[in-house]
């Protein structure tokens, strides 16, 4: 079956939701959106595993563009949780009325673009094809699952999950011997709850990792109704910090700041919770003398948490930076450590080897499990386009053009791919950002770009390759102005899948400087991009 359309969005998670809605219902495009998943949610739909929360505070991690849904959603906890977030986006599916333009169980193969006609031609995994102009990727930065390649995991004879695959009936751990592999956001978010349910839990650490705690706790109703109330503001505030989050950077310096005044500051940050930790002095992330008085407080922290000295020493020796890796917030992550069902493996001086039919096998051990919880990440940002085979002008793959790293213009679009806009691709701020912020600022650039195509009667935009080497210069070199790269072992650089080209793919120039940069680009007519 073909199906021919003016746009085609891949995804359904917070991005192609609304980009949908804005190629729909503001522009009055034929567009469609088709989800490998069987509903909408994205991210939050496959990462269902214990603990699974969001780190960004639920008043800025929604949808900002209508007030309305602004008005009518009123959230729980500090932070959403995964089973609230799925139900925010499909209330904001319906009330919007999305769900009738998604085709969901539809997994993209291919996407070829044919010079002929100018139009994308994508094969879906069920053998249909879609026609259209444009075509919009949505399809997240954190969404291609890595399950390292250990030998004879097919042979294990117990069960094994990866936390971004995980099943929708839910694990039961009571009664079982847990391995988890990996301490991500996510193991650390996972560890304190597979705890509290199995008989043990083993932790192998490959990379130590700086958390802060979240202090999670339901909102009051006085906070309810503030949210209500300043709709408008708490936008506008997203607009104009760093990162997209509800918070200011403090205009203070670390390293001007008397140690004992320094201290209060951040044992103060440390008991408020959250993200935040890293705001508390500007010049954290941009200075290692900075860093090191942040990263000095939180390993004290560790160790005056975790009771056994093996175990604390093991958890608080951190080779990076404070937040060069994307910093975890936890709930009682260090305190289960404590727990006498819980233990901790060192696997980056005795490295897991393989899995056995009844384990984990290191170095110099065998660790006997009945469940293994893969929290190992993601082949974060290229992974999820890449599998989508794109293929461009001149019959060229994308996965060759972006053989050495990503190249792209202003992460929105890559030379010799006209008519293909990357929402969060690498390149933009992305991951550095509160999503939903990041993603909305795309879905208007690209849909005013759009729009401005049609009321000039354009067939075609197309990242000039000039620009793309300017663009991709710049990326680097504001990545390198920062702390951000000295964790050589990062996702952000691509380092944590084996052969991956180490380029440091998010756009580390702000969010504020980012949307200037585009509006600008836009202003000017869109330059450095060929309209024709
Ligand atoms: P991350 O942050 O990529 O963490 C993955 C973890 O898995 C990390 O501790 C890795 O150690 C570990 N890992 C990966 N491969 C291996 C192997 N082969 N052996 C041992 N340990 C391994 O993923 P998350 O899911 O936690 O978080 C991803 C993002 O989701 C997060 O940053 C938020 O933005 C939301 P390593 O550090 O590579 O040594």
């Amino acid at each position: 079956m073909t199906t021919e359309l003016d746009a085609l969005v891949i995804g359904a998670g917070f991005a192609g939701m609304y980009q949908l809605y804005s190629l729909r219902d503001r522009l009055g495009l034929n567009v469609k959106a088709v989800e490998a998943g069987a509903g909408v949610g994205g991210t939050w739909y496959w990462n269902r595993y214990p603990g699974a929360r969001c780190d960004s505070e639920s008043h800025v991690y929604w949808y900002t563009f209508s007030e309305e849904l602004m008005k009518e959603w009123e959230w729980s906890e500090r932070y959403p949780g995964q089973a609230e977030i799925m139900r925010y986006l499909n209330f904001a599916a319906d009330k919007l009325d999305l769900k009738k333009d998604i085709q969901f169980n539809t997994r993209v193969t291919s996407a070829r673009y044919d010079e002929a006609s100018k139009r994308w031609h994508v094969s879906t995994e069920g053998g249909e094809t879609f026609v259209a102009k444009f075509l919009v990727t949505a399809v997240g930065c954190l969404s291609t699952a890595n399950v390292p390649k250990f030998p004879g995991l097919e042979s294990f004879k117990g069960d094994w999950y990866h936390t971004g695959q995980w099943p929708h009936e839910g694990v039961d751990f009571t009664g079982k011997r847990v391995g988890m592999i990996g301490t991500g956001s996510t193991g650390i978010q996972a560890a304190p709850v597979i705890a509290a349910q199995a008989k043990h839990l083993t932790v192998f650490q490959r990379t130590a990792n700086y958390s802060v705690p979240a202090r999670n706790v339901p909102l009051d109703p006085a906070f309810k109704q503030y949210v209500k109330d300043h709709a408008r503001e708490i936008r506008a505030t997203t607009h104009e910090t760093l990162n997209g989050m509800g918070f200011k950077i403090e205009d203070r310096k670390a390293v001007d700041t008397p140690p004992e005044e320094r201290e209060k500051i951040y044992e103060a940050a440390w008991e408020r919770g959250g993200l935040q930790f890293r705001a508390s002095f500007q010049d954290m992330l941009i200075s290692k003398e900075a860093n090191d008085t942040a990263a000095d407080f939180v390993k004290r922290k560790i160790r005056s948490i975790v009771k056994d000295p093996k175990t604390a020493a093991l958890l608080s020796d951190i080779d990076h930076p404070y937040a060069a890796k994307r910093p975890p917030i936890d709930t009682d992550y260090f305190e289960t450590y404590n727990r006498a069902n819980v233990s901790l493996v060192d696997v980056k001086s005795k490295p897991i080897q393989r899995i056995s039919e009844t384990g984990i096998v290191t170095e110099d051990a065998e660790y006997s499990v009945d469940i293994i919880v893969f929290a190992t990440g993601f082949d974060a940002m290229t992974g999820p386009l890449q599998r989508l085979n794109i293929v461009g002008r001149g019959g060229v793959a994308l996965k060759d053009v972006w053989s050495e790293g990503p190249r792209n213009y202003l992460g929105l679009q890559v030379a010799g791919f006209p008519n293909l806009f990357t929402v969060t691709g690498p390149g933009s701020p992305s991951v550095l950002c509160n999503m939903p912020v990041a993603i909305e600022q795309h879905v208007d650039w690209i849909s005013a770009c759009i729009g401005h195509m049609r009321t000039k009667g354009l067939e075609t935009i197309e990242a000039r390759p000039e620009s793309v080497d300017k663009w991709v210069a710049e990326v680097n070199e504001l990545a390198h102005k920062t702390l951000l790269p000295m964790a050589t072992h990062s996702w952000y650089l691509g380092a944590n899948i084996p052969g991956k080209p180490r380029v440091f793919m998010p756009y580390a120039g702000g969010m504020v400087r980012y949307r200037e940069t585009c509006d600008a680009v836009a202003a000017k007519g869109y330059e450095g991009f060929a309209l024709a």
